[in-house]
């Protein structure tokens, strides 16, 4: 079973990200044969962006992830960027990408919405780097959350059309998202998802939060008028803390509803904060000394590259010859 998902270098991982992928990894990387995480400083760049900043947030990440669990020895990590593969499969992928299932990915409408100078072509074109991404490891199964469900879709769409055309070449992948915590929901606003780059820091709990803000922001989650602590559709922030206390836990939902039968919600939500703080201190705890060593995040970044693009460059000869561009295979 071959694993592959990335993850964007923002450095500042919320729950959410944690919950839907990034523990997803770390299950996975003993599953996979091999399972492969790509930093996507690539995707990073089709939004508004610093350049000084970006190689700081991706150490940043790099170390969230080896702090999470990810061990290089057990998995390969890199950088997008170090992988040149991606970015020549994504070009000669966009040849059986439609351009009207691009028009169509709700990441596009929302994040061009938000983008104020430019709303570049790179945005646009995402979906199609993601797929690249993924089918270069002609990888099995994607962990993700429920955000990026139509963008495998389109993945394996494009797989499927390419095979079509030019023989049986790429691996149709799927993906793998959690039961409970696949959309992890903001805490201010539990009716959007929680999210990096939309809504205020009191309703995303960041992996690094120190235990004081983490109470905080639990303490004054949005909840409704009611007393009951169960899930609901017109109880979306109870809904989510059961969600997330189930996760953090492993307590199953419907015996945390039978456990708080009767309590008030200022309880509840104390058993929430108090799980993820106990949830996240592994994480937190490790993070700073990895982090310490950009040398050593280099190396892991660069070995991992070495990895990823023995695999890589295989699949793209195979492509590259498929569609008849460049120098003809060896007779
Ligand atoms: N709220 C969420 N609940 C569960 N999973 C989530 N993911 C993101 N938000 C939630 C999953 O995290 C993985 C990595 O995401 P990313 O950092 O590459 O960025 P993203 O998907 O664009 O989500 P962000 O971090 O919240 O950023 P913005 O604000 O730009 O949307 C993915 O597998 C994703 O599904």
């Amino acid at each position: 079973m071959r694993i592959f998902s990335g993850i964007q270098p923002t450095g500042r991982k919320h729950l959410g990200n944690y919950i839907g992928a990034i523990r997803q990894y770390v299950e996975g990387q003993d599953r996979g044969d091999p399972a492969v995480f790509c930093i996507v400083d690539l995707h990073a760049i089709t939004v508004a962006y610093d350049p000084k900043e970006l190689r700081e947030r991706l150490y940043d990440t790099t170390a969230i992830l080896l702090a999470a669990g990810l061990d290089p020895a057990r998995c390969i990590l890199f950088r997008q960027s170090d992988v040149h593969e991606h970015t020549e499969l994504a070009w000669l992928l966009g040849a059986v990408c439609a351009h009207g299932d691009l028009n169509r990915m709700h990441q596009f409408k929302d994040k061009s919405a938000t983008q104020r100078e430019l709303v570049s072509a790179g945005l646009f074109f995402y979906p199609v780097l993601q797929a690249a991404d993924v089918l270069a490891y002609r990888a099995d199964e994607v962990p993700v959350g429920e955000d990026q469900r139509q963008h495998i879709e389109l993945m394996r769409e494009i797989a499927r059309r390419f095979n079509e055309r030019f023989g049986e070449t790429l691996v149709v992948p799927d993906h793998r998202i959690p039961e409970i915590g696949a959309k992890v929901m903001d805490l201010q606003e539990p009716e959007r998802k929680m999210s990096t780059t939309v809504g205020a820091d009191s309703g995303r709990v960041y992996v690094l939060d120190e235990e004081k803000a983490i109470r905080k922001k639990f303490g004054s989650a949005v909840t409704d008028s009611g007393r009951e602590i169960r899930r609901g559709e017109d109880k979306a922030g109870i809904t989510n803390l059961i969600g997330i206390l189930s996760v953090a836990t492993g307590v199953p939902e419907a015996q945390i509803e039978a456990d708080f039968e009767g309590k008030g919600y200022g309880d509840f939500k104390k058993a929430v904060a108090d799980a993820v703080v106990e949830f996240l201190a592994p994480v937190r705890e490790a993070y700073p000394e990895i982090r310490a060593d950009e040398g050593a995040l280099e190396l892991v970044l660069s070995n991992g590259a070495d990895r990823a693009r023995e695999i890589a460059s295989r699949t793209l000869e195979d492509v590259r010859t498929a569609m008849g561009v460049g120098v003809p295979p060896a007779r």
